[in-house]
């Protein structure tokens, strides 16, 4: 109690000796180094030739923090930059609070999460990481402020915007990675090296090694998580502005999503001022499109650009999967436009792996469902058939079991490049096991309730905790 006081105080002294401390940029550019961000760069990633899409060939998306539509749309910046792309006027996150957000704009679910607690998401669940790859697309995300690759817990240093303060700030949280939380990637060391920090990020703009796919995460205080619009609108005149003239970054093929994880007023519909920039959409600068998007549009979009096949989540469930209506126009997709727009703030409802209190297992994706990019469902490492419908939910909290996606896998980090887990390699699916397949069961979804393997996994998590 004492400590929880103690460390609330420091929180709140920490946070509040400068709620709205002035931007102070962390580096000199967008594309320089910086002692600020702790890990040196090992270098840059292999220069891998972009894959033609049917819109774009990079995309890449950017991600801010808790401001309601309103509110950032009366700063100039976002103004300024509206008028350099398309605002999507409809665009919402998918749940409240952060985490499952970013857990849904990567994995196409948030499996019953509704909170921002340490999660470790087992390895069965796939992403859109798996069908990138499985199309060659190369795919990074850059993290500010995580320290070094390989690192799997929220990070305090100096505080760079007050060197004054003794107080260590936390500039970088894993809530905001969802890569990180994802054992699917988390526990391949060939992926672990493409979560990188913006030490990284600059080395690889200036060596063009920039990926296809990127998806960048500033840090809690350039997100406006810690701060307000007038910050992250002066963090986007130091970051974006610039890069945006930067053809490592922005060229004629690429596409920029530039959104937020939530709004801040949980009471309203979730709607986040997103833009879409970049030469991509250099037709319909200063344009508006009121089509209903949410975070899951991203995933959809981008397997209609790549025909990359779909998870068979969220990502394909055309009502609330759209495609960037640009984007549709050119692919011939047809959007669906459903009579009631869904509500997209609601928390702590649904049942899912991460719901303590309504916990199913992993299920199977739709293995019927055909995404916006057409190509079978990745089924890959998936090893039951059982359905959301179809399980009953379990109350961990009341049988005072330990959720395991709660478990910290503790992946070793053993060398600078090279980060290995132990446990669950075994159940890691293998190369070879990589392939996709359509069920030729139809629009039924089979339950086969996996009771045995649902108390073998409770059992290793209770053995575990
Ligand atoms: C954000 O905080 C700064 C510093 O306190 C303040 O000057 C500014 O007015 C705030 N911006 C908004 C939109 O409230
Ligand atoms: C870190 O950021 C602060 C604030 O902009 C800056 O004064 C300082 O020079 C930076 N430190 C390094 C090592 O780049
Ligand atoms: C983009 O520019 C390159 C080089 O100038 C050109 O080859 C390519 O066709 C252009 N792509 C589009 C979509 O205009
Ligand atoms: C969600 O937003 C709707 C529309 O503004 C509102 O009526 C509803 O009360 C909100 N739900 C919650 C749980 O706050
Ligand atoms: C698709 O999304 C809508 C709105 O959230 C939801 O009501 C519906 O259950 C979803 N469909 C599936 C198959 O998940
Ligand atoms: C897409 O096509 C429709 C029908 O031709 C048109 O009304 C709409 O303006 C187009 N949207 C965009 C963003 O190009
Ligand atoms: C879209 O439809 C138009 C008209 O039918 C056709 O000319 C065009 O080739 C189609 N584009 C794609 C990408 O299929
Ligand atoms: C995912 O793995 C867990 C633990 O091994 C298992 O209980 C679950 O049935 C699996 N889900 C699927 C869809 O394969
Ligand atoms: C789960 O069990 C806990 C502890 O008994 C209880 O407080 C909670 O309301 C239960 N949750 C649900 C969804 O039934
Ligand atoms: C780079 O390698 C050094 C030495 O092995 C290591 O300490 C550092 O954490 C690595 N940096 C990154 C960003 O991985
Ligand atoms: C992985 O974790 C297990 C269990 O903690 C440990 O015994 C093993 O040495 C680890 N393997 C590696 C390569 O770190
Ligand atoms: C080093 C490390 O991260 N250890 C963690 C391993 O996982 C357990 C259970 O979640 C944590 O308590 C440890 O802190």
């Amino acid at each position: 109690m004492i400590l929880t006081l103690l460390s609330m105080s420091l929180a709140i002294f920490g946070v509040s000796g400068q709620t709205n401390p002035a931007f102070a940029p962390p580096a000199v550019c967008p594309v320089c180094t910086s002692g600020n961000y702790t890990g040196q760069n090992n270098g840059s990633l292999p220069i891998q030739p972009r894959v033609p899409g049917k819109a774009y060939s990079r995309f890449i998306q950017i991600w801010l923090e808790n401001t309601d539509f309103e509110t950032a749309q009366a700063s100039t910046t976002f103004s300024k930059l509206a008028s350099e792309g398309i605002l999507l006027t409809n665009y919402n996150g998918v749940t409240h609070p952060s985490e499952p957000n970013y857990v849904a704009s990567i994995a196409g679910d948030f499996f019953g999460m509704s909170d921002d607690s340490f999660y470790a998401l087992p390895p069965n669940v796939s992403t859109q990481v798996d069908l990138l790859e499985l199309h060659n697309v190369s795919w990074a995300t850059y993290q500010e402020n995580m320290p070094y690759i390989g690192f799997s817990g929220d990070y305090a240093q100096k505080n760079y915007l007050d060197p004054s303060s003794k107080v260590p700030y936390t500039y970088y949280k894993r809530k905001h990675n969802p890569f990180i939380i994802c054992d699917s990637i988390a526990s391949v060391p060939a992926r672990m090296n493409r979560i990188r920090n913006f030490n990284d990020f600059a080395v690889d703009v200036n060596a063009s090694a920039l990926p296809s796919w990127v998806y960048i995460t500033p840090n809690l205080v350039n997100d406006a998580h810690d701060t307000n619009v007038t910050f992250v609108s002066a963090w986007l005149e130091y970051f974006l502005v610039p890069l945006l003239n930067n053809p490592n970054f922005n060229d004629n093929e690429t596409l920029i999503l530039l959104t937020f994880d939530e709004n801040e007023d949980y009471k309203s519909q979730n709607t986040v001022y997103t833009l879409l920039l970049g030469g991509a959409v250099s037709d319909y600068k200063g344009t508006i499109d009121s089509t209903f998007y949410t975070h899951y549009s991203s995933l959809s979009s981008v397997q209609n650009n790549w025909g990359l096949g779909t998870l068979g989540r969220q990502d394909s469930n055309a009502t609330v999967a759209s495609v960037f209506q640009f984007q549709a126009n050119m692919t011939n997709h047809t959007n669906v436009v459903s009579d009631v727009t869904p509500l997209m703030n609601l928390t702590g409802i649904l049942p899912g792996v991460c719901a303590s209190q309504r916990w199913i297992p992993v299920t199977a994706p739709e293995m019927s469902a055909i995404g916006a990019g057409g190509g079978p469902v990745f089924t890959s490492g998936i090893t039951s058939n059982v359905s959301c419908e179809n399980t009953t939910p379990i109350n961990l909290t009341d049988m005072g079991l330990v959720n395991p996606a709660t478990i910290n896998p503790n992946y070793t980090m053993l060398s600078s490049n090279t980060k290995v887990n132990a446990t669950s390699s075994s159940t890691l699916p293998s190369s070879s096991a990589i392939a996709s397949s359509k069920s030729s069961a139809g629009h039924v979804r089979l339950c086969l309730p996996a009771v045995s393997s649902t108390i073998v996994y409770l059992l290793c998590a209770i053995l575990l905790s």
